[in-house]
């Protein structure tokens, strides 16, 4: 045993003497040579994937099943499958769709690390209502705040349904809808402003950024959902980020042209729906055809700002609309 730990040893100090100019450094050397992994699993993403269950995909493959420990919300008990580096969690007792759920799971690698992840989790909704962004005020007021009306274009359950200003991690307001089913036609109203009157709120009530912006309709909340509709617009006057001013509306505007959910143009801003005229009560309304059908070509033409005092929340949009002066 001492002879294999003085050759280790010899070897360890040859490879570090004729390495001392070589990147990485030490640590991942001797782990080479010992060939032993100490980096715990690490969550990748997690989702509800029905009324019964949750997915958990970890870095690496999860080793021993007697070594983790799993547990949902106290009132439900749970049984789990490893497959890899999947984890499945199932619950005894039927979730309610789009609600958010606390997980504490501990799992260990092939090699013996641990690591114990703790997150909420939005539960599966099976049957997704579609909508579509009807009406949008981004420059609200006290009496008039800032809002964003839905119309559902296919009947189903609201749950999860999210409405944000961000993908991913990377919004700064949302709102995540809950387990409420409607038909088509049915009209919704999400506040984002802290004195708005509206059917739903959002989680900070900050407002919405006025003259440049996103705002996306996910069908869950999770990170890489499918995308139902959105919004790009700006004024247009800004002479960063792309005509934006702001490196994160920048970066989402991106994104949503680069995945086909708005049209692209260059600069970027320059295909946004246009802000400037709109006030808080001439809103940015979506276009109807004459058979009353609103367009979704995923352009700024399928939006317009309406007349003074036309704004319509909660209500079938005003066609007038505002006629730029000529000056
Ligand atoms: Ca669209
Ligand atoms: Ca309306």
């Amino acid at each position: 045993m001492m002879i294999k730990k003085l050759v280790l040893l010899i070897i360890s100090t040859l490879v570090l003497c004729s390495c001392t100019s070589c990147q990485p450094a030490n640590v991942q050397i001797i782990d080479m040579l010992s060939c032993i992994d100490s980096i715990p699993p690490s969550l990748l993403e997690i989702k509800g994937i029905s009324l019964y269950a949750f997915n958990l995909e970890f870095s690496e493959p999860i080793g021993n099943r007697e070594d983790c420990k799993v547990q949902l919300e106290d009132e439900y008990t749970t049984n789990f499958k490893l497959e890899g580096s999947s984890l499945r969690i199932y619950s005894n007792k039927k979730l309610i769709a789009g609600k958010k759920y606390h997980i504490k799971v501990e799992v260990v690698d092939e090699s013996g690390n641990s690591t114990i992840v703790e997150s909420m989790c939005f539960s599966k909704n099976l049957n997704p209502a579609k909508v579509l962004i009807s009406e949008i005020s981004t420059k609200g007021t006290k009496k008039y705040g800032d809002r964003v009306e839905l119309i559902c274009i296919d009947s189903g359950c609201l749950a999860g349904i999210t409405v944000s200003n961000g993908f991913n991690y990377n919004w700064e307001d949302r709102c995540v809808l809950p387990d409420v089913s409607i038909c088509s036609g049915d009209i919704i109203v999400i506040g984002f402003g802290s004195d708005t009157k509206a059917d739903y709120k959002s989680e900070n009530l900050d407002g919405l950024s006025s003259n440049n912006g996103c705002l996306i309709v996910s069908e869950t909340p999770d990170v890489n959902s499918p995308i139902q509709d959105c919004i790009v617009y700006s004024n247009k006057t800004s002479s960063t980020f792309s005509g934006f001013a702001n490196r994160h509306i920048e970066e989402t505007a991106n994104t949503l042209m680069r995945k086909g959910e708005w049209e692209l143009s260059t600069p970027l801003s320059e295909g946004a729906m246009n802000t400037t005229y709109e006030t808080s009560t001439r809103s940015i309304n979506r276009r109807a055809d004459r058979w009353g059908n609103y367009q979704d070509t995923n352009a700024q033409n399928d939006f317009y700002v309406t007349v003074t005092s036309g704004q319509t929340f909660g209500f079938k949009n005003n066609p007038r609309e505002y006629e730029i002066p000529d000056d």
